[in-house]
């Protein structure tokens, strides 16, 4: 099989770029989640399963210029929307250097001023609303600009996410909304959580477009957002996506899943992880191979574990400045 030049728009570089943030996220995960057993963290959300979705997505967009509502299962769209692994384990740990909010903020509530990122609250849905804003505005700045945000699928039973939509489509606001179906809110399925034939659909209730697409398929999510996203930036407003994942670890590291997911499911999706698949794919088209997997795979484990050390050896945040953001300064 010969090796493409590029696939869909997209070069090798920037396919091995993506695919490098996934292997970070991965990574990442895996040392938060030893150290959560190990009693340093305190409590850690887990992308384990989104991270091919969020990255395609985010690949897809302009960082720097386009602004960003991620929630909380979105490490792997902070790392490609510029976030470092050191900056993330800074949150992980409640340092004072925490870019996000100094420590303060559960991690996974991701701020960050010059990159574009809205921090958000753990209150379920209530960026989707402030990006229908954020997108009014930019609309009226007319820079091209566009605001991404995302939500898992029990995000879309709350009214914010309704009144979000709403008010985007009717202004045709430049916002692209992301769904992340994991098919799990907690636990109750996505059966018990949303009505009618699925998320997309409910595009149709607004006039905009709905697209779901998989949210293994790199290329596919990728896709999906570049055109959306050509959309919002040639004035036509917004769109819903919904990029359907798994959900391979439990809601959090206070959650265990066992206690309420058939356990052959969960056996079944865990062979479908969308790492592995990625790399499969990658290594068909002939724009990896074993040998420089093994070296990327070094580089990005050194690169975390050197996160990890500096991070908790930061200082943590001073007592004295416990009431900052709080309560009004004096
Ligand atoms: C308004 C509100 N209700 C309930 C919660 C508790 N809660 C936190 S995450 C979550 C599940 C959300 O599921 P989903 O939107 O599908 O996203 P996922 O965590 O599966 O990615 C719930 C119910 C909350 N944080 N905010």
């Amino acid at each position: 099989m010969s090796t493409p030049a590029e696939l869909d728009g997209l070069t090798r570089e920037r396919v091995l770029w993506a695919y490098g943030i996934v292997l970070r996220a991965r990574y990442l995960d895996d040392r938060r989640f030893i150290l959560n057993r190990a009693g340093k963290l305190a409590f850690i959300i887990s992308p384990r399963g989104h991270e091919v979705a969020q990255v395609a997505a985010i690949t897809a967009l302009q960082p720097g210029r386009d602004r960003f509502c991620l929630y909380y299962r979105d490490f792997a769209a902070a790392l490609a929307c510029g976030f470092t692994p050191e900056e993330l384990m800074l949150s992980a740990f409640a340092r004072a250097a925490d870019p996000s909010s100094g420590g303060r903020q559960t991690p996974g509530n991701f701020g960050s001023r010059r990159r574009g990122i809205i921090i958000g609250s753990s209150a379920v849905g209530t960026q989707i609303p402030k990006a229908a804003g954020i997108g009014l505005a930019l609309k009226w700045r007319a820079e091209g600009a566009l605001c991404y945000v995302s939500f898992g699928e029990g995000a879309t039973s709350q009214g914010d996410f309704h009144e979000g939509l709403n008010f985007a489509a009717l202004h045709h606001c430049p916002v692209i909304f992301l769904c992340e179906n994991n098919h799990w809110a907690i636990s109750v399925p996505e059966a018990r959580q949303v009505a009618g034939p699925g998320v997309a659909a409910r595009a149709a209730a607004y006039g905009i477009p709905g697209v779901a697409v998989a949210g293994d398929d790199f290329l596919a999510v990728h896709a999906a957002v570049r055109a959306a996203a050509e959309r919002a930036r040639r004035g036509e407003g917004p769109t819903l996506i919904e990029a359907r994942v798994l959900r391979l670890q439990s809601h959090s590291t206070d959650d265990d899943q066992r206690a309420y997911r058939d356990p052959a499911e969960l056996e079944a999706e865990a062979a479908l992880d969308p790492v592995p698949r990625m790399r499969a794919w990658l290594l068909a088209v002939g724009w990896l191979t074993e040998p420089d997997d093994a070296r990327f795979q070094e580089e990005v484990a050194r690169e975390v574990e050197a996160a990890t050390v500096a991070a908790e050896a930061a200082p943590e945040p001073d007592p004295s400045t416990l009431t900052r953001h709080v309560y009004a300064d004096g």
